[in-house]
């Protein structure tokens, strides 16, 4: 196991702490005018990906300090622990190899003494086969009529990945229609079969446990309303396959263990999209798209494995993010994607970062006294300049930003452009703001009153100096989008490292699931409640007043 440091021990972290304060003296303005070459020396070109990290409080020694930082915090150890299969998820005693289900070079990667690869390669051929079976139509539903819809049933990591990809690759869309049910709240599964056929649809139970509550309870009411038409238990292997690592519970729901597509507990759920949990996304855009997807993240494995340290993207992410919460405490990081087929990335990456690194004991089990994950949101340039960009301009806080663009858009070129126009504006503005002089320039030539004038310069003004990084790729396709998931999946696994905390357990989801597995037979009872607090008691008391 590579070493537990404290971040905070190092003399990079002191170093880092001396130079935040210097530069925070100075701004990316200034940065720029002092050297012309400033985006020559800050950017990165990655296959088709220009990322362009020059907008960002940095300088050549506060890189220098970070990557040493992560040198101190033992960042190649840790490298070899989870390429090799070490068990680096201690608290689960588990290896952490997702980057294995997207290994195209077929190199061996053990677990436990035992090459995974035969396993994973015997997986993807039955999910290839299985496709094809479906989308050629040689699959039928108990009628005899072909499959025309798919409904993913799974939660959290079973659903947030492969709805991100598929709403990311709709332009690569099979004939089938693929929908995706994760809340328990009724209205989920019930609004989209209402627009389904029984005798055409199947059903994807993606749960690793196969115990989750949500997901098997929207499983048993999905089939429900295949029996309720057809009326007959057989015809549950017609229009149920399941995704899991559980076969007893899968067979005891019903559902033929020949239709199961299996993975192993060392894929974490936010990181299973790679695994057979991707089998909606190979219904929705082919399989061989989908191998392109995994191609695109093999790639950047290999980058991250490889690269040069101030050449390596992922790792660039990961100190920037550290460099911004550790040391100029922001604490809140916007992931603004500006293509609407990334609607759903900042929700993705909210679960991948968040659950993973928002954590307050380290690996030794002590509390910590530095900041872990911060925030993370984001919504689709440009709907969020017409909505929260404001605080992002000019509220108190400063909040580092992704801009992630396309050249190509496969649409209207002209609209293309204007969207592009304002990706690239928005982080020059952020970057440059506006000045009291500027702001007083424009004011004069539209003609106000140097009385209005005065009056409204406090608020013309923009103090710029807000951080941004961005991507430009030339098109969105599996393979760009494989990359840039797998970039950010690193840049976890780096913050997670430096921050020497385990970022591949999730112990802070259970409380609430124990409380309410407590409070679901109680409320069954409908008997006033009194075990809770007042607030608690209260909530229940009024719903069961209502009920
Ligand atoms: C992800 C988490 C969590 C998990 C869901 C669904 O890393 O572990 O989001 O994916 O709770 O779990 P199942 O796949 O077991 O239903």
């Amino acid at each position: 196991m590579f070493p537990s440091i404290n971040p905070t021990s190092t003399k990079a972290w002191k170093k880092l702490q001396k130079h935040q304060n210097k530069l925070s003296k100075t701004n990316l303005k200034s940065l720029f005018a002092k050297n012309p070459q400033r985006f020559n020396d800050f950017s990165l070109q990655f296959e088709d990906l220009l990322f362009d990290f020059s907008k960002n409080l940095v300088d050549d020694k506060s890189l220098h300090w970070l990557l040493k930082l992560a040198e101190e915090c033992g960042l190649e150890s840790a490298k070899e622990a989870i390429f090799s299969g070490e068990k680096i998820n201690a608290t689960e005693n588990r290896s952490v190899i997702h980057h294995a289900l997207r290994n195209v070079g077929d190199i061996p990667i053990e677990v436990d003494g035992i090459n995974v690869m035969p396993e994973i390669n015997q997986t993807l051929a039955k999910m290839k086969a299985f496709t094809q079976e479906i989308l050629t139509g040689r699959w039928k539903g108990h009628s005899g009529k072909e499959i025309t819809d798919v409904v993913n049933i799974g939660i959290g990591g079973s659903d947030l990945g492969p709805v991100m990809v598929s709403e990311a690759l709709k332009a690569y869309k099979t004939k089938l229609n693929v929908h995706y049910v994760s809340n328990v709240d009724p209205s989920h599964l019930g609004e989209t079969l209402k627009k389904l056929d029984s005798d055409t649809t199947l059903f994807i139970v993606a749960s690793k446990t196969f115990t989750t509550q949500e997901t098997i309870a929207n499983a048993k009411a999905a089939k429900s309303w295949l029996l309720d038409s057809a009326k007959n238990e057989s015809v549950v292997k017609k229009h149920f396959v399941a995704i899991s690592t559980n076969e007893k519970a899968v067979s005891d729901f019903g559902i033929d263990t020949a239709n199961m597509f299996g993975f192993r507990d060392w894929v974490g759920g936010r990181f299973s999209v790679w695994s057979s949990i991707g089998l909606s996304v190979c219904l929705a855009i082919g399989y061989d798209n989908f191998e392109e997807l995994l191609e695109g993240a093999f790639v950047m494995d290999l980058h991250f494995k490889y690269s040069q340290p101030e050449k390596n993207i992922p790792l660039m992410m990961a100190l920037l993010g550290v460099w911004y919460t550790n040391f100029w405490r922001f604490n809140s990081h916007a992931i603004l994607p500006y293509s609407q087929y990334l609607s759903r990335f900042p929700a993705y990456l909210q679960q991948a970062e968040m659950e993973s690194n928002g954590k307050g004991v380290d690996r030794n089990g002590k509390r910590i006294n530095y900041a872990t994950s911060g925030l993370i949101w984001g919504e689709p340039g440009t709907n969020g300049q017409h909505a929260f960009y404001q605080l992002l301009h000019q509220g108190t806080q400063t909040i580092p930003a992704d801009f992630i663009a396309f050249a190509e858009s496969g649409f209207d070129n002209e609209m293309n452009e204007m969207l592009l126009a304002n990706f690239f504006a928005q982080t020059e503005a952020l970057m440059v703001g506006k000045t009291r002089k500027e702001a007083k320039v424009e004011m004069d030539a539209s003609g106000l009153s140097s009385n209005e004038i005065k009056n409204l310069i406090p608020f013309r003004v923009f103090e710029g100096n807000r951080p941004t990084t961005s991507f430009l790729f030339k098109k969105l396709s599996p393979r760009s989008l494989g990359s840039l998931i797998a970039a950010y999946e690193h840049k976890i696994f780096v913050q997670g490292v430096i921050w020497n905390i385990f970022s591949y357990d999730q112990w802070g989801v259970e409380l609430g699931k124990q409380l309410a597995g407590k409070i679901l037979p109680e409320i069954k009872k409908c008997k006033k409640i009194s075990s809770h607090d007042s607030s608690t008691n209260g909530l229940i008391n009024g719903y069961l007043n209502v009920k």
